[in-house]
């Protein structure tokens, strides 16, 4: 079975000869015949075969033995590698790829899937709803925790840091994580309700493991992982060692997948997430403030929730500019298995976090009972003052 990779191509040379040329690239080739490979040479069953080359539409079969099972980073310097500085292609994109049950076998894919974290947290009937920690940075460990408590009270279920909170002096991670931890356990005293804080544990590959293992002997039930920055790789270490759900940060991933023409699709990115192993991942929103593609929402959603050769489904995050009056749409289009996350969404109410996170739930509750917003906004109070401000 092939590995086979679909990619958009804008070339001046016959389509045909761009996708031999992306082929031979890829696998045995490269830009001239070298006396090291002959005709009929054994390694020729390694090389990558045109399965289509139409228009602007390429598909490249390439041999699973090319692949080495379980290294995701050597997956992409296949499938991805050099092809997107190649001269002769003006623009090209990874489309989609599909991996053949034998490769996808090397990886084990999340720990925590919907179900598992759904089950920590006792939610089972309505999506799940997470806040940002904001400011961005600038609080101490000590404000940190009072905004997660007050988010708490306010009936969340998830509260992060942001992507470029790690383990900086302003704000270090243990003591950060510590004081959270308490403050949800006081909030859970309050409600009753369990709350997942996604601490940050991004860093480079010699200590990444390492900080989360020490994060969850603090106590840590979620951690994070700006997965693009720190790899694959880190993911699937953390997955394969780390005993808590796996928040997945997207953090620069503009840079591939905003470009229609040119880079890799958030599906790639999603597939390769959810073998590596990841809970919960930034798909991008139906409504809100980041570049918005609801086609490729579609795709990454069915990629992280349907079928594929029993690795567990997992949660796609709308975030970026949400608040309780965008939620519906990113509900329509996610469904009740997803979670919608505010930042500025919550801690920008007027009346404070608390009232913020109460608002987001009774316009995720409105959702699920089938009633719009506004009608539920006439007898909850947070939810009127939200669409007040920013309706
Ligand atoms: C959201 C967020 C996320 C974005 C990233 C932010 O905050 O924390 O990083 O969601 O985009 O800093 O913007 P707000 P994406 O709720 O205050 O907008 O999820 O598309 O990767
Ligand atoms: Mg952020």
């Amino acid at each position: 079975m092939d590995v086979v990779t679909k990619c958009y191509v804008e070339t001046n040379l016959p389509i045909k000869e761009a996708a031999g040329a992306i082929a031979a690239e890829q696998s045995t080739g490269t830009w001239t015949e070298v006396s090291t490979l002959k005709e009929g040479d054994p390694a020729h069953r390694l090389d990558g075969r045109v399965l289509k080359a139409e228009g602007t539409n390429v598909e490249i079969g390439f041999p699973v033995e090319l692949f080495e099972p379980g290294n995701i980073p050597q997956y992409l310097s296949v499938i991805a590698g050099n092809l997107f500085g190649l001269g002769a292609l003006k623009n090209i994109r990874l489309v989609d790829v599909d991996f053949p049950d034998e490769l996808l076998k090397a990886h084990s894919g999340p720990r925590y899937g919907i179900r598992e974290a759904r089950n920590i947290l006792g939610v089972h009937e309505r999506p799940l709803v997470g806040t940002i920690i904001k400011p961005k940075v600038g609080l101490d460990p000590k404000q940190t925790a009072q905004v997660a408590y007050n988010a708490a009270l306010g009936g969340l279920d998830l509260i992060k840091d942001d992507e470029t909170l790690t383990d900086q002096q302003f704000c270090p991670l243990e003591e950060r994580l510590s004081r959270v931890m308490d403050m949800l356990d006081k909030a859970e005293n309050q409600t009753g309700q369990k709350v997942f804080y996604a601490v940050n544990v991004t860093t480079g590959a010699a200590q990444i493991v390492e900080r989360a293992r020490k994060a969850v002997e603090l106590g840590a039930n979620m951690v994070m992982v700006d997965v693009l920055t720190s790899g694959f790789d880190a993911l699937q270490e953390l997955s394969a060692n780390i005993d808590v759900p796996i928040h997945v940060h997207r953090t620069m991933h503009g840079v591939m997948t905003r470009n229609k023409k040119h880079g890799i699709s958030m599906l790639v990115i999603s597939k390769l997430v959810r073998m590596a192993g990841g809970t919960n991942l930034h798909t991008g929103s139906y409504h809100g403030k980041m570049d918005i593609d609801t086609t490729e929402n579609d795709r990454c959603r069915d990629a992280l929730r349907g079928e594929w050769s029993g690795l567990k489904g997992i949660f796609p995050v709308a975030s970026g500019g949400l608040s309780p009056l965008n939620v519906a749409p990113n509900l329509d289009g996610y469904g009740m298995d997803c979670i919608v996350q505010a930042g500025g969404g919550v801690h920008g109410h007027p009346g404070g976090t608390t009232s913020g996170a109460r608002a987001m739930r009774q316009a995720v509750d409105a959702w699920v009972e089938g009633t719009s917003a506004n009608e539920y906004a006439k007898n909850h109070p947070e939810l009127e003052k939200a669409i007040e401000k920013w309706g």
